[in-house]
């Protein structure tokens, strides 16, 4: 079903597999999203090339990530699912909103600061740097009124804001200012080998994939670090690493998280992890069998594709139309 309101989110194909933290943290919203809002999702493939790619993988990649929003639950009728590369003018608008974008400001983004340190800021490429500008353009094009986000993704949701409202100031009103949509439940999931910084695709030995075979996940999550007391208690504060368990338990059992420590009062680390690991494996056994369903026919998946890269690229034209013409660049005539 159509709502009135629209909203926009993204995933990136960074990995084979979606982890955990983008499930609980993001896809799973998406999912009921669809059900009140006229939700547009993409696989932000030219995202994901703010660092380098293997080609064949990147490929594979995309067409995985397709089937596993398919596979979680998203409707390509009723939702526009969709690839952001196969729609140009994310690139077009992502260049005009550079150009409005003040260089200092781009330069406080914490997530640039976050993701290039970890291969020092010299070899970051200043794709990564302008990652949030084109984020904006992804989300201005669709005159989204709503974006789920994430802490993480809070600062780049309020540079999203500030450039509308920049560009609608500076030229007249041409884009729909976001608003941040507060999806209840929202939860961070933390790496289980470093409890103070959260899940990612590319930090592989503290994420659980959602593809990863059963006994992979059951290792993974029986061996996540805690800490050195034996109580159970929900407090991310001083036991990050326990209450990131019982977060991930009590999502996937959809129950209070303080309602789960309670049943671990006395009980130790160890049931806790794993139950954990049961209620995971509960979940990512089927929708594994349903990937691999879909994956068995790449057909399909690509027809799917381009109907509703299609489809998002009938909006995206007239926002960029609108927006060039708004600048004073003379339209061609042929
Ligand atoms: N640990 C997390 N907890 C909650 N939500 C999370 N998300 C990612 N990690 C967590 C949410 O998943 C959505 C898609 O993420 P993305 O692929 O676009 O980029 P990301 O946030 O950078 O995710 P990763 O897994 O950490 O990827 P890499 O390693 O490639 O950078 C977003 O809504 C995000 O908030």
């Amino acid at each position: 079903m159509s709502g009135t309101e629209r909203v926009l989110s993204g995933i990136q194909p960074t990995a084979g597999s979606f982890q955990l933290g983008n499930y609980l943290g993001a896809v799973r919203h998406w999912v009921s999203l669809q059900d009140t809002h006229d939700a547009f999702y993409m696989i932000v493939d030219l995202h994901s090339i703010t660092v380098e790619q293997d080609p064949v993988e990147l490929r594979a990649n995309t067409l995985l990530a397709y089937a596993q929003l398919l596979a979680a639950g998203i409707d390509s009728d009723r939702a526009t699912l969709f690839i952001q590369s196969q729609v140009p003018e994310h690139a077009q608008l992502g260049w005009v909103m550079q150009c409005i974008t003040g260089f200092g400001e781009a330069s406080r983004m914490t997530q640039f600061k976050d993701k290039s340190s970890r291969g020092g800021t010299d070899h970051a490429s200043v794709g990564l740097f302008t990652y949030p500008i084109l984020q904006a353009a992804d989300i201005l094009l669709y005159q989204a009124d709503g974006v789920p986000v994430g802490e993480d993704q809070r600062q780049h949701l309020e540079l999203t804001r500030d450039l509308a409202q920049r560009f609608n100031t500076r030229y007249g009103k041409t884009f729909t200012v976001p608003k941040p949509l507060i999806v209840k439940d929202t939860a961070k999931i933390l790496d289980l080998q470093d409890p103070t910084s959260k899940m990612s695709k590319s930090l592989p030995t503290g994420a659980v994939f959602l593809l990863d075979e059963p006994r992979v996940i059951t290792k993974k999550l029986k061996s996540a670090v805690t800490d050195s007391e034996t109580e159970v208690r929900f407090d991310p504060v001083n036991k990050p690493g326990v209450s990131n368990l019982l977060t991930i338990l009590a999502t996937f059992t959809d129950r209070d998280v303080e309602q789960v420590a309670a049943d671990y009062d006395g009980r130790g680390y160890g049931a806790l992890k794993g139950d954990t690991a049961e209620a995971v494996v509960e979940f990512a056994g089927p929708f594994a069998e349903r990937v691999r369903e879909l994956e068995s026919d790449p057909a399909e998946l690509h027809r799917l594709m381009s109907a509703g890269s299609a489809k998002a690229r009938v909006i995206a034209a007239q926002t960029l139309a609108l927006t060039y013409d708004q600048l004073g660049l003379v339209a061609a005539e042929f």
